[in-house]
């Protein structure tokens, strides 16, 4: 035991990488699950809210860009149940877990989209955010969660971008478009800086996160990185950010910005959000309606390899 903590712990010292086959411990096994579950169920909840403008995008081309991207999104939550897999639990019990209201999905996506301008929001704000935080991530202590950290990356800058698109069209169409591109950053802004976790010093996980190299920076340093990245953009659009305290500290260079409303982030992560119940419920339906495409699914897997096997 002890030669293989020493082991695992010269692994992350060197910043060389776990993978699957190497002893770890149990702690860390349960950590990354916890994390990159909840990660595999953002992605995943995630589709719903853009979802929901896919019939009224308000051109063909929108309607593709819009649909390719919420593809995506279900994509980067298979690998991200797949990278859990490879931690020795199954993606079913993974979903009874979220089903039963014990796993956490990203806060953000218990908002409403109200308008179209909200689709560029989160393309730009909460993908934004996810890139920033991502980024980091690639370079986690566990090879299978950073290798597929550098694939979702490539594909969440296309999304970064399909959103920012919106948000120019909007910004520089009718009054009543920039009206709309505005309300939309009111009401994303802040749960986009929330997205990061609490802070700091009421961060349960990021001790251990920090320790065994899973998180590479902490959650107010992201916060402030996407924040700086950000208030320009906001600016170039001639929008402004719905908080009279965000202004640039010249001696830090940084963006100071208001306290967060934490109260209102743990309502919404414990299940009181305006949205919990719609997401969950909608993710149960489709579930129990897609069971046959499962099943069908492992019955030709099964199939082929008894054809395979027996060639
Ligand atoms: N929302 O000790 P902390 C996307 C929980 S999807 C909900 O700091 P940690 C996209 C936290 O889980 C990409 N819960 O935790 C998809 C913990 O609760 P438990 C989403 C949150 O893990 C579709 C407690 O608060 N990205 O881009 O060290 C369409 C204490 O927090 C949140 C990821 O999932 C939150 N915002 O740090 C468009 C990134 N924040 O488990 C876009 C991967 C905290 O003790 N995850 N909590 O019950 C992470 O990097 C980290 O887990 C976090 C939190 C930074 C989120």
């Amino acid at each position: 035991m002890e030669k293989h903590e020493a082991a695992f712990n010269a692994l992350i010292e060197q910043d060389l990488k776990i993978e699957p086959h190497d002893w770890m411990p149990d702690e860390y096994r349960k950590h990354l699950i916890r994390q990159v579950s909840q990660h595999a169920h953002s992605e995943v909840i995630g589709m719903q809210p853009e979802g929901n403008w896919l019939l009224r995008a308000p051109s063909l081309r929108s309607k593709q860009v819009l649909l390719a991207k919420i593809q995506d999104e279900g994509g980067h939550g298979l690998y991200l149940y797949s990278v859990a897999e490879t931690l020795n639990v199954s993606r079913e019990e993974l979903i009874t877990q979220l089903h039963e209201g014990k796993a956490r999905y990203s806060s953000v996506f218990n908002y409403p989209t109200l308008n179209w301008a909200d689709i560029g929001a989160i393309g730009w704000l909460v993908d934004g955010a996810a890139i920033v935080n991502q980024v980091s991530l690639q370079r986690t202590s566990y090879g299978p969660y950073s290798r597929g950290m550098v694939r979702i990356c490539m594909e969440e800058s296309f999304h970064q971008r399909q959103g920012y698109e919106i948000m120019i069209h909007m910004a520089r169409g009718t009054k009543e478009q920039r009206e709309m591109a505005q309300d939309a950053v009111n009401r994303f802004w802040f749960p986009a800086l929330m997205m990061f976790g609490p802070h700091d010093t009421d961060s349960a996980h990021t001790g251990n996160a920090m320790k065994w190299k899973i998180k590479r920076e902490s959650n107010d340093y992201l916060r402030q990185k996407f924040i700086d990245k950000t208030v320009p953009q906001v600016e170039f659009l001639g929008l402004t950010v719905p908080d009279p305290n965000c202004r640039l500290n010249e001696t830090t260079g940084s963006y100071e910005h208001s306290p967060l409303d934490w109260n209102e982030f743990h309502d919404v992560i414990n299940g009181y959000g305006p949205c919990n119940t719609d997401r969950l419920d909608h993710h149960r339906l489709v579930h129990q309606e897609n069971k046959w495409v499962r099943e069908a699914a492992v019955a030709y897997a099964q199939k082929t390899e008894t054809v395979n096997s027996s060639i």
